[in-house]
């Protein structure tokens, strides 16, 4: 019986995926020059000397082998995420193919290869890959990655790919820099110089008469989310995130970083005699300042003659409306997860410590890099694995028990938006609230008043039967979500903001799942023991790199010591570093001809006076609201 069981699944399984094929990919990232927008160059990270780097099409059940080769700089670490992709530990050896440094992988040096060989197993749809080392990726280290599904449950004539992204003309870490100082206290994020197109701009897209084209949007950008709107063409949204969804028929969609959403297109069954506007528009509530050359809506063209005018910039009003993904439905009908195994709230706050610069904490802990990755800890440390606190306490490191049903609330003392993504899995949107108090500018201490965090007696809105099922899910300012899934997938998964500069301020937690089944089907491969070494990370140990004393965490980094007592982040400001340090914070967000990464107070000041053309640089000389200091 048994024996007739199993072959029959092998059988299958070998039906299923007889046509699987293996991609092989050899990359060497380096810098490349590039005008995505045809404003100025900027220095890219591309492969193979070319950018935009490629987007990788492949089919279900195929596997992939890329060779990723560090040659961008000398002291620049790199690694690759493929984002969605469940990397099914299954499989043997996946989870070390996930990508995020000093989570499942040691950073790759300069000169070092690190080769990431998966299965795609049975996802399909819409992904994307992107270098998961700090903000790594905005400086173009991303692409499409496409799984094409033999069986798709609609049709059309044509698929187009299109990253919607922001351009930074300054390099990530520059930007990061000064992002990241204590001369911008207020956290204000840096504001991109432009939007993207499918990586560059004035895009057309080509329509035949009477032909249906899905349209695979994916917003592979570093901040900002976007709207996307079709003059007198309905979308139809059909996938969300590599899940099909029953098909919602919309005139705006709205992306965040990370998410895809892909929808089918009619064209008109005649020549219409004219071409039509495709509007992108970017996320303005999202920025702090609107500096006065950044260019917040861009009109591309659905083409039926490249002969015909390019079409008119359209106003489209208030953007109200655009399709909530709270009511999507997943065409499957999968259901509601029951009731919860294990729950776990976040409170997202953005807090100042004692070093001046402003952080993102779930709850009090603001993730900071271990000494060695939490994979090497996992499967080092045998059955104190199931012990959390051998990843340190600054990871906000949880371990769930195999098929566990997991619930993660948020709540966001916040004013930002926040889409958040869960490596290694899809999670179901159980709660979405909307947005509370989205246009006000009010202080820290103010926040708790403010935010309408979820209450478990009293939902805001009935849990549904059959909830939209996606990895990336946007947190609205004051407000909460409810997020369930299950615990299916033994390994170590990254759940962070993706807005990278908040993942940079340190925005994540780290799920550890069952790591005794992890235990047994990964094992740390070559590559993985010899980048590690080549960048002095021991293979073996807790998050202190301890594998004498597993309880001993000497020397583990940890997130700077809280302000002193008594100072609330303006009177520090005041304190310290007053005036510069608030004009610094506008300057950042609303300057981009950021030259150099500045250290101390005299280059603030001489920088500040040159710019500002003044004398002595004080407040009132420079708008004051934009980044909430007074
Ligand atoms: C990848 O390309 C580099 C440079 O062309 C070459 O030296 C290397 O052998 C290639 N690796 C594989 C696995 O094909
Ligand atoms: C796009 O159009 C703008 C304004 O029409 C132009 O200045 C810019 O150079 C164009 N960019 C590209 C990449 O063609
Ligand atoms: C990739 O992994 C598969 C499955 O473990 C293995 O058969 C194959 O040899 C690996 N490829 C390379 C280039 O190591
Ligand atoms: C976007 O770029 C990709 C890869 O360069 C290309 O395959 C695709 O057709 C482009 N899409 C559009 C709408 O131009
Ligand atoms: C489509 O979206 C609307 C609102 O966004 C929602 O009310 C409706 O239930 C959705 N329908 C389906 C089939 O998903
Ligand atoms: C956060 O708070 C918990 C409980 O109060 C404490 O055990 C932990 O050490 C704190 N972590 C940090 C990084 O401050
Ligand atoms: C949560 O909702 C219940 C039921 O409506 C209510 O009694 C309770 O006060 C609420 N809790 C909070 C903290 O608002
Ligand atoms: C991984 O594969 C196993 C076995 O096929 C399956 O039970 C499990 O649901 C999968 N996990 C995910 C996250 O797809
Ligand atoms: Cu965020």
């Amino acid at each position: 019986m048994l024996f007739i069981a199993v072959w029959l699944i092998t059988i299958l399984s070998s039906v299923a995926f007889s046509n699987a094929r293996t991609h092989t990919f050899n990359f060497t990232a380096s810098w490349v020059n590039a005008n995505p927008d045809g404003f100025k160059d900027k220095r890219m990270i591309g492969f193979n000397g070319k950018w935009p780097v490629p987007d990788i099409h492949v089919n279900k059940g195929d596997r992939v082998e890329l060779y990723l080769t560090n040659a961008i700089d000398k002291d620049i670490e790199t690694s690759l995420h493929f984002h969605g992709l469940f990397h099914n530990t299954s499989y043997g050896n996946q989870n070390q193919m996930d990508g995020p440094v000093m989570v499942t992988q040691c950073p790759i040096l300069y000169g070092e290869t690190y080769l990431y060989n998966f299965t795609v197993g049975d996802q399909v749809g819409t992904y994307w890959y992107h270098a998961h080392a700090g903000a790594q990726y905005g400086d173009g280290m991303r692409a499409a990655f496409i799984i094409h599904d033999p069986e798709e449950p609609f049709e059309y004539d044509k698929d187009l790919v299109i990253q919607l992204s922001d351009l930074y003309r300054q390099p990530y870490y520059d930007v990061s820099d000064a992002f990241l100082s204590r001369y911008n206290p207020t956290g204000a994020e840096p504001i991109p110089q432009n939007i993207l197109f499918n990586n560059t701009l004035n895009d057309t897209l080509d329509f035949k008469p009477g032909e249906t084209y899905l349209l695979r949007f994916i917003n592979s950008g570093l901040f900002v989310s976007q709207y996307i709107s079709i003059e007198s063409h309905d979308m139809v949204i059909v996938e969300v995130d590599g899940v099909y969804v029953k098909p919602n028929t919309t005139d705006l969609i709205y992306v965040a970083t990370g998410q895809r959403i892909s929808v089918l297109v009619n064209a008109k069954e005649k020549d219409p005699g004219r071409n039509f506007a495709l509007t992108q528009i970017l996320d303005e509530s999202m920025l702090d300042a609107i500096p006065p050359d950044l260019q917040l809506q861009w009109t591309h063209q659905v083409a039926y003659n490249r002969e015909y005018a390019w079409p008119r910039s359209i106003d489209l009003g208030d953007l109200e409306n655009a399709a909530e993904e709270f009511y999507l439905q997943p065409l499957d009908n999968r259901e509601l997860y029951g009731d919860y195994d294990v729950q776990i709230t976040f409170d997202v706050r953005m807090k100042n410590l004692g070093d001046g610069i402003k952080y993102a904490f779930f709850n009090n802990v603001s993730y900071v890099d271990p000494k060695v990755p939490t994979l090497t800890t996992a499967l080092t440390s045998g059955k104190l694995a199931n012990d959390p606190r051998i990843y340190g306490d600054n990871i906000n490191a949880y371990v769930f028990e195999k098929d566990e049903i997991v619930e993660i609330v948020l709540n966001n003392y916040d004013t930002g938006k926040h889409p958040f993504h869960l490596h290694g899995h899809n999670f179901q949107l159980v709660q979405k609230s909307p947005a509370f108090h989205e246009d006000e500018n009010f202080p820290e201490e103010d926040q708790d008043k403010m935010t309408v965090p979820y209450n478990e007696s009293a939902p805001l809105m009935d849990f549904p039967l059959h909830p939209v099922t996606r990895d990336t899910v946007l947190l609205e300012p004051n407000g909460h979500l409810v997020l369930r899934f299950k615990a299916n997938n033994p390994g170590i998964w990254y759940f962070h903001c993706h807005v990278d500069w908040h993942l940079v301020q340190g925005l994540a937690a780290v799920f550890i799942e069952d790591p005794i089944t992890l235990q047994e089907r990964e094992k740390l491969g070559l590559d993985y023991r010899k980048i590690c070494k080549a960048a002095g990370i021991k293979n073996e140990g807790n998050a202190a790199g301890n594998s004498k004393d597993w309880f001993d965490l000497e020397g583990l980094p940890r997130q700077p010591a809280p302000l002193p007592r008594g100072f609330t982040a303006k009177g520090y400001v005041a304190f310290i570093v007053c005036t510069l340090a608030a004009l610094w914070g506008i300057y950042t967000i609303s300057e981009y001809g950021l030259s150099e990464t500045i250290q101390n107070d005299r280059q603030v000041y001489d920088h500040l006076k040159g710019i500002l053309n003044v004398e002595d640089p004080v407040i009132s000389s420079v708008p004051t609201n934009s980044a909430g200091v007074e």
